[in-house]
């Protein structure tokens, strides 16, 4: 029989190979790894912080969205013959480069083709290329190019679903119908060739943005990845690639996450860069709703202080101009960075992540504090380990007050010491920022619920939405929602005298009648307000300890959706 130290060797060996074993099934093989990009490629577009996303097309020709209109409110056969009368005759690309510059954005990334299709450069792999137009040349190479000139990094969007091509197996509209004779394999070949042809032709691309890849699964995905990284060296890719998103290898998909028309949550490990209209819609769309300076310039800092880029989207007209309000807009906001954007460009979020009308941004040893209107006079934060040597009013307005002891932060910023849209206090300390752990916010609320949540997307557009401090989030309800509650528990019982709450301004006015009521410290609810629309409404009252907060939306013209709730004590 066997001696023991041999029963234990052989036992210990074989649970060795097992784990082997087992590790080698978990790791993709090599050629199934599609690879990361360089960190210092990554930190160098981190740094950028805000590029332009241009969605453009034939599909301006119609006013309606692109690749999702066509066989929706434009028959397929028309859609897929706009091209024959596409003939942009104003688009100049230093123009737009220059939008982009004025704006203060750092990057850009076009549409080369978006589900619809239509390819934007002059492609060997197709004739439904922009060649085929009246207008004859090759946007994406003069776009790749005015850029350069600007020093405006190029980046190139690529739909990896492609509903117009026989060989995709899913077509208009939305994917949902199915072509007769599809062939992932040849579909496989013309993306990897136009992919190369995008990532040959036209210079160092800082991101190729990939998107809804449908049918488009790994096995194609990731060799495709692959063979770009090879290509572009430097590229980043974002997490869309291809299906089976998220963590097939125990680890995301591309170098960085696209929350998209929401500001995304604070996160250390992994970047991240938020996607948004300027408007309403992605493409051209004749007096869309446009976001206010204040908007704009909020989710910009709010995508900064929780460590994010904001990728804002403008639709180009027919005529190949950006519209000029939108321009106006932009360099609105370029005027603004102009004067403060050491507190955004080549800043970190944090370490206070994002909380009641505020953020914070870092860089060396400061902190930047962007107070926003919506703010109490005094700012409470968490305090952090270490000594403040200074602090004043980013732009000239003098020095700050801040009281630090051992738990908290207190920034005194009296209203008539505030900037309308964001007082942005820089806050010097004795020792690097870069390297102190996050902390969350303090809050006055420890939770939310409601009555319905819109598609039950909870984590994005949950109740706890209007509770995090964030302009940019919101609470939505499921659409021909009529009337619905929202309930938001604070902390502790505190003493409150009014209670704000702004409805999402996109969606203002859907709440014809509602009754505002506070849960009293013995138990009772006490309605302290109602009214007929809200908007931003505030609400002031004689003070009463609350325990909580409830909206009864007993009327609505369609799902009220509401951005913020806040508490004045
Ligand atoms: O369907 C597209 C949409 O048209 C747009 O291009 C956005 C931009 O991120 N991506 C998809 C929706 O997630």
């Amino acid at each position: 029989m066997a001696s023991k130290s041999v029963l234990l060797l052989s036992f210990t060996a074989l649970a060795l190979t097992s784990a082997l074993a087992a590790a080698k099934e978990s790791d993709p093989a090599p050629e199934m790894n599609p690879g990361t990009a360089p960190p210092e490629a990554v930190a160098k577009w981190q740094d950028m912080r805000f590029g332009m996303f241009i969605h453009w097309g034939p599909v301006s020709l119609t006013g309606h969205e692109i690749g999702w209109s066509r066989g929706n409110q434009t028959p397929i056969e028309e859609y897929d013959n706009l091209y024959k009368r596409f003939n942009p005759v104003k688009f100049d690309a230093e123009a737009w480069a220059r939008t982009a510059k004025a704006a203060g954005m750092k990057y850009m990334v076009l549409t080369t083709k978006h589900h619809d299709g239509f390819c934007l450069w002059d492609s060997a792999a197709t004739d439904y290329d922009i060649m085929a137009t009246p207008f004859h040349r090759d946007v994406v190479k003069e776009l790749s190019e005015a850029c350069r000139k600007e020093g405006i990094a190029f980046g190139t969007y690529y739909s990896a679903c492609d509903w117009h091509h026989p060989a995709f197996p899913l077509g208009s509209p939305g994917g949902k119908s199915k072509k007769p004779h599809p062939d992932m394999k040849a579909y496989a070949k013309y993306l990897q060739q136009q992919v190369t042809e995008l990532a040959t032709k036209y210079g160092p691309l800082v991101t190729m943005w990939f998107d809804v890849p449908q049918a488009y699964t790994q096995e194609y995905g990731i060799p495709m990845v692959k063979k770009l990284r090879t290509l572009q060296p430097d590229i980043i890719v974002n997490n869309r690639a291809y299906s089976n998103r998220g963590r097939k290898h125990g680890r995301s998909v591309g170098d960085f996450d696209t929350p998209e028309q929401r500001v995304g949550s604070y996160q250390d490990g992994r970047p991240w860069e938020t996607c948004m209209t300027i408007c309403r819609q992605w493409a051209w769309k004749p007096n869309d709703k446009m976001k206010s300076k204040e908007q704009c310039l909020q989710t910009l800092v709010t995508c900064a202080g929780g460590n994010g880029n904001l990728l804002f989207n403008v639709g180009p007209m027919p005529d190949g101009r950006i519209e000029p309000r939108q321009v106006a807009r932009l360099k609105e906001m370029g005027e603004w960075l102009g004067k403060y954007g050491e507190s955004i460009y080549g800043t970190r979020g944090g370490p206070v992540k994002p909380g009641k009308g505020f953020a914070t941004t870092r860089k060396g040893n400061v902190v930047y504090l962007h107070v926003f209107p919506s703010a109490p006079g005094e700012i409470s934060l968490p305090a952090l380990p270490r000594k403040v040597t200074g602090a004043e009013i980013l732009g000239g307005g003098g020095s700050v007050k801040i009281q630090t002891g051992p738990e908290s932060w207190t920034v005194n910023l009296p209203a008539e010491r505030r900037k309308p849209i964001d007082t942005i206090v820089k806050i010097t300390l004795d020792g690097s920022a870069m390297d102190l752990e996050a902390v969350a916010p303090p809050t006055d609320f420890r939770g939310a619920k409601a009555s319905n949540v819109f598609q039950k997307q909870t984590k994005k557009l949950g109740p706890a939405m209007v509770i995090d401090g964030n302009p940019a989030t919101r609470w939505a309800t499921d659409t021909g929602t009529k009337s619905c509650w929202i309930e938001v528990q604070l902390t502790k019982p505190t003493a409150i005298r009014g209670i704000e709450i702004d409805e999402t301004p996109e969606y203002s006015g859907r709440v014809q009648a509602f009754t505002l009521k506070v849960k009293t410290a013995k138990g009772a609810w006490k309605t302290v307000a109602e009214g007929t629309k809200l908007g931003k409404f505030r609400a002031k009252f004689a003070p009463v300890k609350a325990e909580a907060i409830r909206l009864d939306v007993s009327k609505a013209s369609e799902g009220p959706t509401i951005s913020e709730i806040r508490i004045n004590k």
